[in-house]
């Protein structure tokens, strides 16, 4: 089934999808398990795209459909037991300057949100002096990056640099994330660490909020 699955998201039949999504948690399938196959999904119609064999329309039909799935997802990520994570901490996350992907970085947001953390999402293409800004007021002690696009790299790392410039970096940890993000790219923007996916994320936001003064 969740290769019918991944044939209808890059084949674009969003009904057959959004049912192969509903009969998949009938069986009880792991949601970030379906999660998993759809971003593959997600990767192929990006491949096509690349390719020339598909354009901007079914980049935006694949989004929409991806966005529906989530939502229906979302129910069963939040009433899994065990996740609830009582320490508060503060997270404050947007999609970089210069990048409109929100998918993932929504997702992430709300999986931090579902563990128990306080998070601020200040939305897509987000400046660097808007991150300083909201880290001003909300304090956050986690600032998350998301971005999809290679551009987003050098807009990931004049962020750090702004927060650096403002005197606030010592005081917060910096995790990225993204399609394209890597080890490599942490290094190349100087932040703490690359999550790959939103699990990844609330680890993250787990381990280093555990070890910090509230
Ligand atoms: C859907 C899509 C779109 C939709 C986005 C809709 C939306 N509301 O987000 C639309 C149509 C708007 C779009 C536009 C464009 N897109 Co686009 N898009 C995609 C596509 C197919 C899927 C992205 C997606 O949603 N993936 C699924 C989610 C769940 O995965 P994810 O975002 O990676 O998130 C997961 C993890 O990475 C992680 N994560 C994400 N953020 C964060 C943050 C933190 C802190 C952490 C810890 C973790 C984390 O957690 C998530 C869940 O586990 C990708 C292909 C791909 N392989 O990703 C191309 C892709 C990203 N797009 C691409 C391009 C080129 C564009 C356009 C420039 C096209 C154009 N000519 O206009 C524009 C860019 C506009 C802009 N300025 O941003 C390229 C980028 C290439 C590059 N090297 O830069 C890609 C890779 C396609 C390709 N192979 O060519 N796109």
């Amino acid at each position: 089934m969740s290769k019918k699955l991944m044939h209808a998201i890059i084949t674009m039949q969003e009904q057959e999808a959004l049912e192969l999504v509903r009969q998949l948690m009938d069986t009880h399938e792991d949601p970030f398990t379906i999660l998993q196959y759809c971003t593959q999904a997600m990767g192929t119609v990006g491949q096509r795209f690349e390719a020339g064999d598909y354009f901007l329309p079914e980049l935006m039909m694949a989004g929409e459909i991806l966005k529906q799935i989530s939502d229906i997802l979302k129910p069963q990520i939040s009433a899994k037991p065990g996740k609830a994570f009582t320490k508060a901490g503060k997270v404050l996350i947007g999609t970089v300057e210069g990048d409109i992907h929100d998918i993932g970085k929504d997702i992430v947001s709300f999986l931090l949100d579902v563990n128990g953390f306080e998070v601020r999402d200040i939305g897509i293409d987000v400046p660097p002096a808007k991150f300083v800004e909201e880290i001003k007021t909300f304090q956050p002690h986690v600032v998350g990056m998301s971005g999809l696009l290679t551009l987003a790299y050098d807009a990931m790392k004049a962020t750090v640099n702004a927060i650096e410039r403002a005197g606030l970096r010592d005081h917060l940890k910096i995790m990225i994330g993204g399609g394209q993000m890597s080890d490599k790219i942490r290094d190349y923007t100087g932040v703490d660490a690359y999550g790959k996916d939103a699990v990844a994320g609330v680890s993250l936001v787990k381990t280093w909020v555990e070890g910090m003064p509230q």
